[in-house]
């Protein structure tokens, strides 16, 4: 197996959080994002959506999607189970899952790469040029804010996001986090169960 990733960006984090979590070592390849490497023919004919992470197993089959490599490497490598054991726990990451990207990682995407330069005619991920729409980085600020506060909410009586144990979907959620703090939307202090639950799964990563 192989791993196309960019270390420093939320999605491949998710997938090297999970590894590290799980001791996993798999070849990485770093694909250099801000280079436009992404594009190149070498990596399309991996993925032509033209994203990291990617996994690549032996057959030439590829993942192209985070939680579809997390949930492979989870029946490959069970010990430490990031997606509990019941179904239901199992289900709920999934819907975590839906929920952070749909809510939080796309509305911050939106913020980010509506704005600079760097992503002009890449507003969106892909081979396609796509064209910046300024008012969208405002919308992506306030829809961030506006799942700060959901998180908040739903972390009342939790320990953790997706049932009683620690899984994936508490990796993920502190990436978006981490995310958003990067387009200079922080979690706003008073939102203290955010911020506890924040601390507690911080000092669970293993270091690195
Ligand atoms: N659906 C994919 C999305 C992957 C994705 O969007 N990755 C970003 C990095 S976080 C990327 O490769 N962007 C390429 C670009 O900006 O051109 C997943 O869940 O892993």
């Amino acid at each position: 197996m192989k791993l196309y990733t960019f270390d420093s960006e939320p999605n491949p984090r998710r997938v090297n959080l999970f590894l590290a979590w799980k001791g996993i070592e798999i070849p990485k390849q770093q694909v250099d994002l801000r280079g436009g490497e992404q594009f190149g023919a070498a990596f399309r004919t991996a993925n032509p959506r033209c994203t990291v992470p990617v996994l690549e197993l032996d057959d030439g089959t590829v993942l192209c999607d985070a939680i579809a490599i997390c949930w492979y490497l989870e029946r490959l490598f069970p010990q430490r189970p990031l997606f509990g054991s019941e179904p239901l726990t199992q289900a709920r990451v999934f819907s975590w899952d839906a929920y952070l990207t749909s809510e939080a990682f796309l509305p911050a995407a939106d913020a980010l790469r509506n704005r600079h330069e760097a992503f002009k005619d890449r507003a969106v991920p892909g081979p396609e040029p796509v064209a910046q729409i300024p008012e969208l980085e405002a919308r992506g600020r306030q829809r961030v804010q506006r799942f700060h506060r959901h998180l908040d909410d739903h972390l009342e009586g939790r320990e953790y996001v997706a049932g009683d144990q620690l899984t994936l979907a508490d990796f993920d959620t502190l990436v978006v986090i981490d995310f958003t703090a990067r387009i200079k939307e922080p979690v706003p202090v008073e939102l203290a169960r955010v911020h506890a639950w924040y601390r507690r799964i911080t000092a669970l990563l293993p270091p690195g």
